[in-house]
């Protein structure tokens, strides 16, 4: 190995490795990874799984290959013994920008959790050149910018592989790129990301994220999300979604016909997992080709409903796609006629409105041609499914009552434990052997430690080392300063109002009082936030902007900033999950309790021995049965008397407000001449406003209890025993949370591939 690195370098920059740069032998590690990832075999089967996302959220790659391929200890110490740190050469790497949240993240790890069990299964989506946009902080608001991540020395292959895309005024080519996934100790499956080949990067200025929506030849695979505020932002999402669907099928099918299989038995050799509903225009693609290819219309149904599953990953209602029929007539009109077929037979069936595909308003919902015309429906943690079956798609489920299935989420530990966090992961080793790669029930051999003395010792140093990693990247990329000693208290995902970091900010507004009127903590407190919103989402920006007052108000207050601190990461990305999440005590998950589909942060922080603050909600709930009463702090209402409150349209904020003097005292706080001072008027009275007023996802509701709660957990972590304990015995229950277990549970219930 050594002598193929040293080799690499030599023959492309005429040094050895003691003469080379960081990016030269990042350079020569990217090509001989990719040497060892051709090297390995693809996985074969009879049937194949086809992921179909518009995200898949992979993080930097190098590191993780290495693991998987079985050659990062033998790199790391190659480069050691040249006083070369492995982990500033990863720092080498951009992160791919084709995520958002946890819906791509959970792609990725489904991905690397496929391969590692062995299964035939590729994943496709498009290459977004700019992605996501990066975030920027300017004047305590954020800022979007293109985020350009495609580099002479990406994992991109393009393959000779193209197909032609039929829209309604043209037609476009497309090229395929592909990124292999390794499975840990195991073959290769594949990532299929597809490209326009007229695409077009100038169309894009330096400093924003603007650009001509109606330029879809050129634009068409810029940005993943793009501005869908205008009906000609909306119309991109369609031709974006349908460029990404046809490609997938076409791939489908030639795959199919190279190997000579019978498409009337196309479910026998294929199955297509549909991520949410952004590739649910897949069912009528694949219906339409298979016409083209001879199928009469019942055959072409039939076979598809056999081949497609829908997963749903989230119950807010404006997040449930339905395209007006007039947009899919402009873009792809030869679909109409196939949904029209499909809604007509529904239609004909059930005289209920609800679980009509096109709705009396000529919308078409895409969620209800998957549950029609796919054979599997599921949600992603225990509660999310029962939500769906009893409520939001309870018509539904009262057809197809065999089609529901639940999938609690997971994560894939190589990269959340053994990668992040390589001082826990080798105590995990010592203690639960090394088979709990593949194995992550053996995580409960742990449980034998809760009272070992010795072993909680470790496990608090541990914690303290990667805190201090942590403050010194912080100090290094943001020039922030904060306290090792101090509790790390963290809440990292994209910001949207019911995850309610609102909340989170009334808090430190709370603490901020505290401290000011004298009362200070026994341990000096660190609040993290990481967070992207949605460039049109207003709110969501106005309450970034609060966090960004706060943190500067506590900063320049030196009665309060030695105790107390809050800081938001800029560019909340993969790459800086996986330095936060190991140094961080306290896990923030106060969605409003029936919200959150699942949440897979939440995990990720459980493994990592961190003990959450949490609702009722998602995957939390499967944490508390896990952990028991001791080792979880919940507050809040619960998800039944959420529900009950919607109903019943019961929740005013503003009597809150006016009932309550303490609410009252926080919220105002947000007017306040202090925060006034710091921030935009005009953001902040809009977010006081909205929090008064309107306060859809009910902060007000648990905030009292929030605030009771998080101060017993602060007093709690005094006791440094008692919770090193709570945090070993997070760390003991998380293997259910291994992504592994979750594919085995698709490829048992759904897949059947193997
Ligand atoms: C909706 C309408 C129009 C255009 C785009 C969208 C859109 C875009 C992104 C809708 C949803 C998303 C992303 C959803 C998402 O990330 N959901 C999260 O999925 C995780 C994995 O299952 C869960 O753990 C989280 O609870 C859920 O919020």
């Amino acid at each position: 190995m050594e002598e193929r690195l040293e080799q690499l370098l030599k023959e492309k920059f005429g040094r050895g490795i003691d003469n080379c740069t960081k990016m030269e032998i990042f350079d020569a590690l990217m090509r001989l990874t990719r040497e060892e990832l051709k090297g390995r075999p693809q996985i074969e089967g009879k049937k194949k799984l086809y992921y179909i996302s518009a995200e898949f959220l992979i993080g930097k790659l190098l590191s993780n290959n290495l693991i998987n391929l079985g050659i990062y200890d033998s790199i790391n110490e190659i480069l050691e013994k040249h006083k070369i740190s492995l982990s500033e050469i990863e720092e080498m790497e951009l992160e791919p920008s084709l995520g958002n949240g946890g819906l791509g993240r959970l792609a990725a790890c489904f991905l690397d959790s496929i391969a590692t069990l062995g299964l035939p299964g590729d994943g496709v989506g498009l290459n977004y050149h700019f992605g996501l946009f990066r975030q920027e902080f300017f004047h305590n608001k954020q800022k979007e910018v293109k985020n350009p991540w495609i580099s002479e020395n990406s994992w991109l292959e393009r393959q000779p592989v193209s197909f032609r895309v039929p829209f309604k005024h043209f037609t476009l080519r497309s090229v395929l790129y592909d990124i292999i996934v390794p499975g840990y100790e195991n073959g290769c499956n594949r990532l299929h990301l597809f490209d326009l080949d007229t695409v077009d990067e100038t169309m894009v200025g330096n400093e924003n994220i603007n650009f001509q929506k109606e330029n879809i030849q050129k634009n068409l695979t810029l940005f993943l999300y793009p501005d869908d505020s205008d009906v000609q932002g909306q119309l991109l999402r369609i031709y974006q979604q349908y460029f990404m669907v046809s490609n997938a099928a076409q791939l489908i099918l030639k795959e199919c016909e190279d190997k000579g299989v019978d498409l009337h038995r196309l479910n026998e050799h294929v199955v297509v997992q549909i991520n949410d509903t952004h590739p649910s225009m897949v069912i009528p693609e694949l219906i339409r080709l298979l016409q083209e290819r001879g199928f009469m219309m019942d055959e072409a149904i039939e076979v598809v409903e056999k081949t497609c599953a829908y997963t749903n990953h989230t119950i807010l209602a404006e997040a449930l796609e339905k395209w007006p029929v007039s947009y899919l007539e402009q873009v792809a009109p030869q679909l109409m006629p196939i949904i029209r077929e499909l809604d007509a037979r529904v239609k004909a069936r059930y005289a209920d409105e609800a679980v009509h595909i096109i709705d009396k308003d000529q919308k078409v919902h895409m969620a209800h041609m998957d549950i029609h015309y796919g054979f599997s429906v599921n949600g992603v943690a225990a509660l999310h499914t029962e939500i769906l079956k009893r409520s939001e798609l309870k018509p539904f489920c009262d057809i197809y009552p065999e089609k529901f299935n639940n999938k609690t989420n997971g994560i894939t530990f190589r990269r959340w434990l053994k990668h992040c966090n390589p001082e826990l992961a080798a105590l995990v080793e010592e203690l639960a052997g090394r088979e709990v790669w593949k194995d992550s029930g053996r995580l409960e051999e742990l449980m034998k430690y809760r009272k070992n003395k010795e072993i909680l010792d470790k496990l608090e140093r541990i914690k303290k080392h990667n805190k201090k990693k942590l403050c010194r990247y912080l100090y290094e990329t943001q020039n922030l300063s904060v306290d090792p000693d101090s509790v790390f208290d963290i809440q990292i995902k994209r910001l949207h109002e019911y995850k309610r970091q609102q909340m989170n900010a009334l808090y430190v507004i709370y603490k901020y009082l505290e401290i000011k009127s004298g009362k200070r903590p026994e341990r000096p407190i660190t609040v993290l936030f990481g967070a992207k919103a949605a460039p049109a989402y207003t709110i969501a920006k106005d309450i970034i902007h609060l966090i960004l007052c706060l943190q500067q108000l506590l900063e320049r207050d030196p009665e309060v900033s030695p105790w107390f601190r809050v800081a938001m990461v800029e560019n909340y990305n993969v790459t800086k999950a996986s330095k936060l999440i190991p140094a961080a005590d306290i896990s923030e998950q106060i969605s409003l309790a029936s919200k959150e589909a699942s949440g897979t942060g939440n995990m990720k922080f459980m493994l990592n021995g961190a003990v959450t603050l949490g609702t009722e909600d998602g995957a939390n709930v499967e944490i508390h049965e896990l952990v028991g009463d001791d080792n979880i702090y919940i507050f809040g209402k619960k998800p039944a008397e959420v529900i009950k409150l919607y109903e019943e349209k019961g929740y005013r904020s503003r009597s809150y407000y006016e009932n309550d003097p303490q609410i009252r005292e926080l919220v105002d706080f947000i007017v306040s001449e202090e925060v006034m001072r710091l921030g935009d008027p005009i953001c902040l009275d809009r977010l006081h406003h909205e929090l008064i007023n309107k306060d859809w996802f009910m902060t007000l509701l648990d905030l009292k209890e929030y605030i009771q709660v998080r101060d017993r957990m602060y007093r709690d972590y005094e006791d440094r025993d008692a919770w090193n304990e709570k945090a070993l015995v997070n760390i003991a229950r998380a293997g259910f949370f291994s992504s592994d277990r979750t594919i085995e549970e698709y490829n048992r219930d759904i897949w059947h591939l193997k």
